[in-house]
């Protein structure tokens, strides 16, 4: 894929992480419509990889299940081409739970374009859990049971926390405890004063 309509231009990219279940996407659509930046939703991309009966659909839902991550090349590419897709319409992307692994992070800098910050959305892991079981209750998620729940925090924990520590120059951490609308106030704050 040809990114070249990426590197023009001063498109801001927001990086996000935060724990399963911290509540990213839930912000970053909240960031979308007050922003008018572009969500790129990790996960999104992936599950409709998997309803699209793919050859590699199979594959992606069996590591889904497991709470594991993707090859991040498969991801990579899904995102540069839903990126290069709206390039021309946007004036930034909202990188809604990516990247997950340092690699990731590396990768698409390397390919694409440095990041303007990372937002971290903080959260105890039994508030995770609680909100997790409370999605699990109404969705067909394959990954949203207790047993990938757990696999998926622990991912969490190994793969995923060291990013966090990689971009500590670029980092700004939010506290996701509050309610939906407490943790926006809190993310507008940072968003104002971080973005040019
Ligand atoms: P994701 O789709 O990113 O799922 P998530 O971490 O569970 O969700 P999120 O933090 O966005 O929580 P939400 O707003 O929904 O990842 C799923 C899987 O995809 C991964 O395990 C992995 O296999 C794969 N994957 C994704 N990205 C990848 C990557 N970069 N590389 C490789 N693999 C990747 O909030 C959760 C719940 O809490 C909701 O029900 C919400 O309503 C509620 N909630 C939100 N905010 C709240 C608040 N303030 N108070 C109370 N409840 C709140």
């Amino acid at each position: 894929i040809d990114v070249s309509v990426l590197k023009e231009g001063n498109l801001v990219i927001i990086f996000v992480v935060g724990g399963p279940g911290s509540g990213k996407g839930t912000q970053c659509a909240k960031i979308v419509e007050k922003y008018g930046f572009t969500q790129l939703s990790a996960g999104d991309l992936l599950r409709a990889e998997v309803a699209s009966g793919s050859e590699r659909s199979k594959e992606f839902n069996e590591v889904m299940e497991k709470g594991e991550l993707l090859p991040m090349s498969a991801v990579l590419e899904l995102l540069k081409e839903a990126m290069v897709a709206k390039a021309a319409d946007t004036n930034g992307f909202v990188m809604d739970g990516y990247p997950r692994e340092i690699i990731q992070g590396v990768e698409f800098e390397k390919q694409v374009k440095d990041c303007s910050f990372v937002l971290y959305f903080e959260l105890a892991e039994e508030v995770m859990k609680e909100r997790l079981m409370k999605r699990a209750a109404t969705s067909d998620r394959v990954d949203d049971n207790e047993e990938t729940m757990l696999k998926r925090l622990r991912t969490f924990s190994d793969v995923t926390m060291p990013v966090i520590d990689h971009y500590r120059d670029k980092l700004k951490t939010i506290s996701a405890a509050g309610t939906i609308e407490e943790v926006f106030e809190e993310t507008c704050k940072t968003l104002d004063e971080c973005l040019p």
